[in-house]
């Protein structure tokens, strides 16, 4: 069955990487609509050999026959046209963090938790990319040892914050000062991303918390987070160190891992071998490693998790979540 899917912020870097991902995963489209702000309306973008005018986004850019429509423009313009293009029938994957916390929208990581696209009323969010690849390895992890307690630290690459990001690293490996960062990213390492909320905690680390409670349904689960940014243009790290309810068997969580959709297991250390951002930008996998056992308490373990934040941690999960409601349409 062919749907007609419209992209809205479509010269971003997510937005670009929405078509190279439905182009590579064959996406059963019938119409293509690109939306994106008056200053790239008139410009082309090319998918599947065919040339697409993109047009100024506005209330009436929904009234099209869309069946769904992929967000990535940030959240003010999630905030205002999201409910416009539900109005119109449309359903919305929302890469933007403006719906996540909403308790009538559902928070998809597909691999994860699909049955929660069932219960969307129109819009469906994306969650935040470092939230992806965490909660992937989490939601397995959890169905057979019942995790207790979580420790996020990360380490994010500049290209989460857009083009800007990356021009700040090579800018500032140039000596060029940047404009993005609070602070200077070449050769160092910024334990500040988004704002800074009353508790201490910036809003990307309470992103983390608050929506793999959600993703993994489970609100008891004790977290905390600490997230960097660092001089590395794409894919984002993290170091996760968990603590089970119940004794495990160390091999039983590498075969848990092993055995999931989506996860890649990358750990010889003998040889050298884990996963890292150079290794894996253009992939749409969550690579796992260094996976040992945490001696300084009962039941825990540390991993070490890597994956493109455009792709799997934007673009591709998105386009993930579309292909679920193809059969919907
Ligand atoms: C970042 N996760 O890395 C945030 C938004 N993409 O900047």
């Amino acid at each position: 069955k062919k749907v007609n899917i419209a992209i809205v912020g479509a010269t971003g870097m997510v937005g670009r990487t929405f078509l190279k991902v439905l182009e590579e995963r064959n996406f059963p489209i019938n119409n293509l609509y690109l939306f994106a702000s008056k200053r790239s309306a008139g410009s082309k973008l090319e998918f599947n050999g065919s040339e697409y005018i993109i047009e100024e986004l506005n209330e009436d850019s929904f009234k099209s026959e869309i069946d769904i429509a992929l967000f990535s423009a940030g959240g003010d313009i999630s905030k205002k046209f999201a409910p416009i293009a539900k109005e119109n029938g449309v359903i919305v994957v929302d890469n933007s963090s403006a719906w996540r916390m909403d308790k009538a929208v559902p928070l998809i990581v597909p691999e994860v938790n699909p049955e929660d696209v069932q219960w969307n009323n129109g819009i469906i969010s994306n969650p935040n990319c470092s939230t992806i690849q965490a909660v992937l390895p989490l939601k397995v992890l959890n169905d057979v040892f019942k995790i207790k307690r979580i420790v996020y630290s990360t380490y994010q690459a500049v290209s989460g914050s857009g083009v800007g990001g990356i021009m700040d690293l090579e800018n500032g490996i140039e000596g060029i000062s940047n404009k993005k960062y609070p602070h200077q990213i070449a050769y160092n390492c910024i334990p500040h991303i988004d704002v800074f909320m009353d508790n201490g905690y910036t809003k990307e680390e309470m992103k983390m918390i608050e929506e793999t409670k959600k993703i993994l349904n489970d609100s008891k689960l004790r977290i905390t987070a600490t997230t960097v940014r660092v001089p590395v243009r794409h894919g984002h790290s993290i170091s996760i160190n968990l603590e089970f309810e119940k004794d495990f068997d160390l091999t039983e969580v590498y075969s848990v891992l092993e055995n999931t959709d989506g996860i890649i297991v990358q750990d010889d250390v003998e040889n050298n071998v884990y996963p890292m951002p150079i290794n894996i930008e253009g992939t749409n996998e969550v690579y796992v490693g260094r996976i040992r056992r945490d001696f300084s308490v009962d039941n825990g373990i540390n991993i070490w998790v890597v994956a493109d934040n455009i792709r799997k941690g934007a673009a591709t999960n998105t386009v993930q979540i579309a292909e679920l409601l193809i059969n919907k349409i």
